[in-house]
């Protein structure tokens, strides 16, 4: 199962989806640290809105097999900029929660997603758990290991390590 990274702004989701994904009842928990289980990381909203602990987020997602962008539906504007994904070196997803939300611009947090380079997008509606067995599913498959050799020719042609 790939390690999952989950950061985006505060009340966007994270922790909700986490307990989602371990089949665990939903209860509300400020995120105050960086928690490191053993299928998931859940980080602070805080770390992702400041400049200066963002520098966190970017320590702990060597973590991780893959790193996902986490927004509500109903979010006004986006934390993370065009072509993200450049500086990442993992996969990126992008994963929508909150799509029940009466305020849900759900192609908005796409376009949003698709700019900062996510490679796939879910919708999750963490309150009736719609969406979660789809993630689930692509979080199953282990990303293909790769000899040091094969990693230095594709590092040499400018490929990502994880794509086929
Ligand atoms: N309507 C709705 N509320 C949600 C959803 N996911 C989380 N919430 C609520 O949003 C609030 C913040 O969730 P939380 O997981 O703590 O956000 P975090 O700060 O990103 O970890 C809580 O009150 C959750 O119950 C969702 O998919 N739909
Ligand atoms: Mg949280």
């Amino acid at each position: 199962m790939k390690k999952l990274f989950l950061m985006g702004r505060s009340e966007a989701g994270k922790t909700t989806l986490s307990q989602v994904l371990q089949g665990e009842e939903i209860h509300y928990e400020k995120t105050q640290v960086t928690s490191a289980g053993e299928h998931f990381i859940d980080t602070p909203g805080e770390y992702a809105e400041s400049k200066q602990f963002s520098v966190g987020l970017a320590c702990f997602s060597f973590e991780a097999d893959v790193v996902a962008i986490v927004q509500a539906a109903d979010e006004p504007y986006s934390l993370f900029g065009p072509s993200l994904q450049s500086c990442i070196l993992r996969p990126l997803i992008g994963i929508i929660t909150k799509t029940d939300s009466p305020y849900a611009n759900v192609p908005m947090i796409r376009q949003w997603m698709i700019n900062a380079g996510c490679e796939r997008i879910f919708e999750v509606n963490n309150l009736t758990r719609e969406g979660a067995s789809e993630l689930l599913e692509y979080l199953k498959e282990d990303l293909p290991k790769i000899s040091m050799e094969e990693l230095k020719r594709r590092q040499r042609l400018g490929l990502s390590e994880w794509n086929r």
